[in-house]
């Protein structure tokens, strides 16, 4: 009996890296990392325990953004784009299997005190989430990029 919970674990695990290969199709439509010397504006992140300041940003389909993610808190943060299922998705694993290690592609970990920055080039208008999804921060530390069209 106790050899079928390795198997069961297995299971969700590779459900999971599954879900992780349906998230990078996903970065099509909310963007992709861009191009240093294509940078347009900076924009810059404040973590605090437990919420993104500010927590909307706006920013043009074709924009290419350098975000500066600070952590301003006292503990430590994460912070990950995508569509809100997949958001939820990821901060389930993160309540089930805490002490896994994390790979989500352009997922930040920040310490406190921390800072990190990346470069995002948005290719389409729509609204995109971001989120820090660890056990009881999801649920406050939400926020959203507004993309217009140009
Ligand atoms: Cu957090």
């Amino acid at each position: 009996m106790n050899r079928i919970i390795p198997l069961v674990i297995l299971v969700l695990f590779s459900t999971e890296s599954y879900s992780a290969a349906n998230h990078s199709n996903l970065e099509s439509d909310i963007g992709r990392p861009g191009d240093s010397d294509k940078v347009s504006r900076i924009i810059k992140l404040t973590q605090v325990d437990n919420m993104f300041l500010p927590a909307e940003v706006e920013v043009s389909e074709g924009e290419t953004i350098q975000f500066v993610v600070k952590n301003g808190g006292n503990h430590k943060h994460e912070m990950l784009m995508g569509s809100m299922a997949e958001l939820k998705k990821i901060a389930k694993m993160r309540r089930m299997y805490p002490d896994k290690g994390h790979s989500e592609t352009q997922l930040l970990q920040l310490e406190p005190g921390e800072q990190k920055e990346f470069i995002w080039h948005f290719t389409r208008a729509g609204i995109i989430d971001f989120a820090c999804p660890l056990p009881g921060h999801f649920k406050k530390m939400r926020g959203k990029i507004f993309v217009e069209k140009k």
